[in-house]
């Protein structure tokens, strides 16, 4: 009875320290909608589970340009470079996967870019915002997936100062976080031949 009791305990324990990832398509928090976008400062926690990275970012309404989910969306550039960062709950060793949408603020037509890191993953996106408009942004689709390396993950879109775009970056949206698909048994088959096979070369070298 006791050993339920603290487990339950522990459970609710864990349950009150979680957060979810949470508003990944910005439409949450303090928006003032006047005029029709709000230049958000570091520090800022204005949107709902997102902190404000490096100098500003423009939160950014329908009714100025095109969104590509719900009403909201972000230029990673507001006033200056800048990123935007969540920290969530994850199980250290699980894959998840990150889906999002990018555009880029077509008011300069130019190749945008933007870090994204998260657990073991860190590249750099590109989207050329040349012959977009705020009627027609052309988002894109964009995926990745990364291993957790903690119970605990920051997933962080920050825009690189030398792209030239001080005042107009990456455009964001409707970004999701998922447990990934656990790979088809064909696809553990192969990665098991493929260590099989690093283990001969291993043992080639060591005999040489
Ligand atoms: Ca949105």
């Amino acid at each position: 009875m006791k050993r339920i009791a603290f487990s339950l305990l522990i459970l609710l324990a864990g349950q009150s320290h979680a957060a979810a990832f949470q508003n990944g398509s910005f439409e949450l928090g303090s928006f003032s909608g006047t005029p029709a976008f709000d230049t958000i400062g570091a520090g800022s926690s204005a949107i709902t589970g997102w902190q404000v990275l490096g100098h500003s970012v423009d939160w950014i309404n329908q009714s100025f340009w095109q969104s590509s989910n719900g009403r909201l969306s972000i230029d990673l550039n507001g006033a200056g470079f800048g990123g935007l960062a969540q920290t969530f709950d994850t199980i250290a060793g699980q894959r998840y996967t990150v889906n999002f949408d990018l555009a880029g603020n077509p008011d300069r037509q130019s190749v945008k870019s933007v870090a994204v890191n998260a657990g073991d993953f860190s590249q750099t996106f590109l989207f050329n915002s040349v012959g977009h408009s705020f009627g027609n942004m052309g988002w894109s689709k964009q995926s990745f997936s990364f291993t957790a390396q903690a119970n605990q993950t920051t997933l962080s879109f920050v825009s690189p100062t030398n792209d030239g775009n001080t005042y107009w970056g990456a455009a964001l949206d409707n970004v999701s976080v998922q447990v990934a698909p656990v790979p088809e048994p064909e696809t553990y088959a192969l990665m098991g031949l493929g260590l099989l096979g690093l283990i001969a070369s291993r043992r080639r070298r060591i005999q040489n």
